[in-house]
């Protein structure tokens, strides 16, 4: 079969993101034996003009849109990203009658909305390197991915008649589901590496918390499938020769379960690699001094550290798994620790008030080491079966439909005041260098201070910089106000 993948993602901010998920279905594709092109729109001028162009010179028997985000989950500046490829899904159809396959992390999001929004024919739920073969398979022998019985196949969802049809993805993961594909081969490496990208590389599949605002419980499961750390190290080795020295760990939570990081660090230790390590997803719950040393030495060069909150109010309404004592242990352990951090703070959630902000605000001033980055973001937005959505729900905050929760929709505790907790946030962020909110995450300067920094060879992650870009900014007369 031919089989064209199109990354429609085009979102720049806060970096342009290499399509990993496009590219393992491409590579899977192609290995099983069919001859797969992948299109990805990243940096394309012309979006449109390209889809028509690929599709005319390729002329594909299945297309694949691989889409990864839905907004920008911003509550104050909400951008609507699902509105580029709902327009390229239409261009598609116009443009061939090929069977349109839809795929990516919106997809583990909201399925049956995308689909209809889309008039796409199958949406693969996740594994598409395993599910997107089988659903070539499918197409090439005629019987299209339907069983007898009416079911969708495994790992696919459609509407059959308008009726929402899935069979959830089989948990049976190989090590080659894991492996990074080979980035330089689907993509303009060359460009993203002059936005200071990092080559996205997982290492399992599953979480067992239980976030109230999560949607990754539907899939893939509370279950770990995971990668053998030898292996992954071997990968991270082979990324980092062909050219992708910073790579980035996008499993929905690095140091869950510990051992098996402790395990990966070791072995990328243990193989003396010297590529520069990224995750923007660490759990204070397992923030230990074992596996910060052996993140040190297997060369992290920024950490993530998904705190949310430092109130055991919001914490417990969050569902988080953790308390306070657990975030303040983990900043002990890490201000003793080279590790350059970033704190995560999510603000106006379930139980928030003015008091628990307070704690949260004081948190932030005191315990991360001076030279750290603190980012706060204002509202949790909703998706569709998770647990926010039942609460905004009995709160009387949500009266919309699942399928109108394709908008942006976000959840503010009704305990808050809105222009309180956004003057709060901003004065805040104005008066210490070191912190942003989602508008420094969203500035128009972002793209032009990356090539300049990749100019003069100033090194990843952008946020550990985070002071001496504002002081900059602000000399310039340039920070957002
Ligand atoms: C790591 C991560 C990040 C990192 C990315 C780092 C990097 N270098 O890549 C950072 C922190 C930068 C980030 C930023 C953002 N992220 Co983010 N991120 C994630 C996370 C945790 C993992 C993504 C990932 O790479 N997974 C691993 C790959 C292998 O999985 P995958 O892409 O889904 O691909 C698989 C399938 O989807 C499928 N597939 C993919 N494409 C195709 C195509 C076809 C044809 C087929 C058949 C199958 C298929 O097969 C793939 C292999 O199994 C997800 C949550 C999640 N678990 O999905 C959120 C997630 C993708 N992010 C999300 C969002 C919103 C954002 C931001 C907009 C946030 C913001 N305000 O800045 C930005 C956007 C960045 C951008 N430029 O687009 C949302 C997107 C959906 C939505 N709600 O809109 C998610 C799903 C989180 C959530 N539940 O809300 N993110």
């Amino acid at each position: 079969m031919k089989a064209l993948i199109i990354s429609t993602n085009r979102n720049i901010y806060p970096e342009p993101v290499m399509p990993i998920g496009a590219c393992m279905a491409a590579e899977a594709a192609q290995n099983a034996g069919h001859d797969v092109r992948l299109a990805d729109l990243m940096f394309a001028r012309d979006p449109i003009n390209s889809i028509r162009s690929v599709i005319k010179t390729f002329n594909p028997d299945v297309v694949g849109l691989s889409i990864r985000n839905i907004d920008n989950n911003d509550l104050c500046a909400p951008v609507r990203l699902f509105e580029g490829p709902k327009e390229m899904a239409r261009v598609i159809r116009q443009a061939t009658c090929a069977p349109l396959v839809l795929g990516g992390a919106a997809l583990s999001v909201m399925p049956r909305e995308l689909l209809a929004e889309t008039g796409a024919d199958i949406a693969v739920l996740a594994d598409g390197e395993r599910v997107f073969p089988a659903v070539l398979e499918a197409y090439a022998s005629g019987k299209g991915p339907l069983n007898i019985e009416g079911a969708a196949m495994e790992g696919t969802a459609m509407l059959k008649d308008g009726v929402y049809v899935s069979t959830p993805p089989a948990r049976n993961k190989s090590e080659a589901c894991f492996r990074p594909p080979r980035y330089e081969k689907w993509l303009d490496k060359r460009r993203y590496l002059s936005m200071l990208s990092a080559a996205p590389m997982l290492t399992k599949a599953g979480c067992h918390f239980e976030c109230v605002y999560c949607t990754y419980k539907k899939l893939p499961g509370g279950v770990y499938e995971l990668m053998d750390p030898a292996e992954a190290a071997h990968e991270i080795e082979r990324l980092s020769k062909s050219g992708f020295r910073d790579i980035e760990f996008v499993d929905n939570v690095f140091n869950s379960p510990p051992g098996h990081a402790i395990s990966v660090c070791e072995e990328v230790i243990r193989r003396n690699i010297r590529a520069r390590l990224h995750t923007v997803e660490l759990n204070p719950l397992f923030i230990t001094e074992e596996l910060v040393r052996r993140m040190e030495r297997a060369g992290f060069a920024g950490v993530g550290i998904t705190a949310e909150s430092a109130s055991d109010t919001v914490l417990a309404k969050l569902n988080k798994g953790f308390g306070v004592q657990h975030v303040i242990k983990a900043a002990e352990i890490l201000r003793k620790s080279s590790l350059p951090c970033l704190w995560i703070f999510m603000l106006g959630g379930p139980g928030e008030n003015e008091k628990t902000v307070r704690e949260t605000l004081r948190f932030a001033k005191t315990y991360p080491k001076p030279q750290d980055a603190v980012f706060f973001n204002i509202g949790v937005r909703i998706y569709p079966g998770t647990g926010l959505e039942r609460i905004a729900r009995q709160e009387g905050l949500l009266s919309l439909s699942a399928s109108e929760m394709l908008e942006p929709v976000f959840y503010l505790s009704p305990g808050l005041n809105f222009d309180w907790l956004f003057r709060g946030v901003e004065s805040v962020v104005a008066g210490n260098l070191n912190f942003i909110d989602v508008r420094s995450m969203q500035s128009r300067h972002l793209p032009r201070i990356r090539r300049l920094f990749r100019m003069l060879g100033i090194k990843q992650p952008l946020w550990r910089h985070t002071a001496r870009i504002r002081k900059g900014l602000r000399l310039l007369g340039l920070e957002a106000k």
